[in-house]
């Protein structure tokens, strides 16, 4: 059993360098692990169309269908940059999903699987927009959208969101030790979240939380390797 979690890639173009090294990471990797984890803003922007899928992304989705062809299990717990994941996913690569979180038994753990964008709980302006963009009524209506239009507007809605510099999704370490803490009352014993690009390994009692930092400047993932967690760089 090897499970590699990552997150945060927020992938755009295939020549970008980032992009690149997840997928010649992937391709190392192909054939050596049984769980490939993905927690989420892998993809800059995604939208589940039912027959079409963004051209930038088909050298990752390609390498996913090469991944759960050599036997690897694909899961996919969705993020702020990319959720409504549709049928690619959950048909074509045969990817369990996660819309907010979820709960992993592996190894004889509990491990609670998240993106990490709801740990913050005063943050309601966000917490709102993200019940209105997840409803089932915006699940129906936003793949209407043409595919070159919900390409360039998400473009446009990146842009203006980097230029305000907002890092308001690096929290201080309590508040994710205090979310972790929740989960583990609950009877998980490991808690993974991606999101606020920080790379944390930190042994909580006897649990463990991780957090996966990003694939941006870190190439950082978690390691579930015969029964040891470990948080590694590429
Ligand atoms: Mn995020």
């Amino acid at each position: 059993m090897k499970a590699i979690f990552l997150a945060d890639a927020h992938l755009l173009q295939p020549e970008a360098d980032n992009y690149r090294r997840l997928l010649s990471f992937l391709k190392n990797q192909r054939g050596s692990i049984t769980h490939l984890i993905l927690l989420g803003d892998i993809f800059e922007f995604w939208l589940g169309y039912r027959h079409a899928v963004f051209a930038a992304y088909v050298p990752l989705l390609e390498e996913l269908r090469r991944q759960r062809q050599a036997g690897t299990e694909l899961v996919f717990v969705e993020g702020n940059h990319d959720f409504h994941l549709g049928p690619y996913f959950s048909e074509t690569l045969a990817c369990r999903i996660f819309p907010d979180h979820g709960t992993l038994e592996l190894d004889g753990r509990r491990i609670y699987i998240a993106h990490g964008d709801l740990v913050n709980k005063t943050d309601r302006g966000y917490r709102l927009l993200r019940r209105v963009l997840r409803s089932r009524l915006s699940r129906r209506l936003l793949p209407l959208a043409p595919v070159d239009w919900a390409w360039t507007v998400s473009r446009w809605g990146s842009r203006q969101s980097s230029s305000r510099k907002d890092e308001s999704y690096r929290l201080p370490e309590e508040l994710l030790v205090g979310f972790a803490r929740e989960r583990f009352a609950e009877g998980h014993d490991v808690v993974v979240l991606g999101h606020h690009h920080l790379p944390l390994i930190k042994r909580i009692d006897d649990k463990l939380l991780l957090c996966l930092g990003d694939w941006i400047e870190q190439d950082s993932y978690g390691l579930l390797e015969k029964g040891v967690f470990s948080l590694q760089r590429a």
